[in-house]
């Protein structure tokens, strides 16, 4: 049950060709049509702890928000829908924990991690995003990143310092401004969607945009967009040819029929466990 069929999820992470570890961690759950790219960051072995943390705490929080929601689904108070709402309530979840956890254990001091989540139900997806991990979406040719990255250079270049090109070059492009796990509450960004059949959503850390331009991104997707799992291949080989900086992680979600039914499966499937 869940998404199979209905939607595509190819997922990928490499930790490149100079970095020792992989503190990236990636998450994709066809059963909850949740997916996941958090890039960790701290000292010795503590930003893969963070990045691990953050993912396995958003799966759960979102499993069981899903079960305990399927009497109340609709749209919340605040506007944004009860999935919206739940993956906001994940990620900061996830943020006090791995806080938390920084706090109280000394070799975790100061870890903290990038998320960049979707949450697809009902023919749409909730879009929720903290740091410089990216999501762009590929629909019928037009290739555009909808997250903006909560970076310095980011808001310099809002404020008109930089030009996007020269932000891509500039060697202080990793100060991230945001993330889960640095201060005790997190503000998340929150979009909505309409999911399309054929869009592809590509979600990355900032290892893959660091190292290939975007219009190279979009040719790669445009090239393989009916095989995702040589597109993802694809991409994280042309970061490490293009030198291989960072940890490089790709997630590409695909909707390949209408998935309206996928949740109330889900739902029809939890209420039989409780009948
Ligand atoms: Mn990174």
């Amino acid at each position: 049950m869940g998404y199979q069929g209905k939607l595509e999820f190819v997922g990928r992470t490499d930790k490149g060709a100079v970095r020792p570890n992989n503190e990236d961690a990636i998450l994709t759950d066809l059963e909850l049509g949740l997916v996941v790219v958090a890039d960790g960051m701290g000292g010795y072995k503590a930003g893969e702890i963070a990045s691990g943390m953050a993912i396995e705490i958003i799966q759960k929080f979102i499993a069981s928000g899903l079960k305990a929601a399927r009497k109340r689904l609709g749209a919340s108070d605040s506007g944004y829908s009860h999935e919206s709402v739940l993956l906001r309530n994940a990620l900061q979840r996830a943020n006090e924990v791995i806080h938390d956890t920084a706090k109280s254990q000394p070799q975790c001091e100061g870890m903290g991690t990038t998320v960049a989540a979707a949450l697809f139900y009902n023919n749409r997806l909730s879009i929720a995003h903290v740091g410089d991990s990216r999501i762009y979406r590929l629909r019928h040719g037009v290739f555009e990143q909808i997250t903006h990255d909560h970076s310095l250079l980011q808001e310099l270049v809002v404020r008109g310092f930089y030009t996007p090109e020269e932000a891509r070059k500039s060697l202080n492009k990793n100060l991230v401004t945001r993330a889960l796990g640095i201060e005790p509450t997190v503000m998340v960004d929150l979009q909505e969607d309409v999911a399309r059949v054929g869009d592809i959503y590509l979600f990355c850390s900032d290892g893959l945009n660091d190292m290939v331009p975007d219009p190279d991104i979009h040719l790669t997707m445009d090239t393989f967009s009916d095989n995702l799992e040589i597109a993802a291949h694809q991409l994280i080989k042309l970061a490490n040819d293009n030198g291989g900086r960072d940890n490089i992680s790709v997630v590409l979600a695909k909707p390949v029929m209408p998935f309206e039914d996928g949740n109330k499966g889900f739902f029809e499937r939890v209420t039989d466990w409780f009948s």
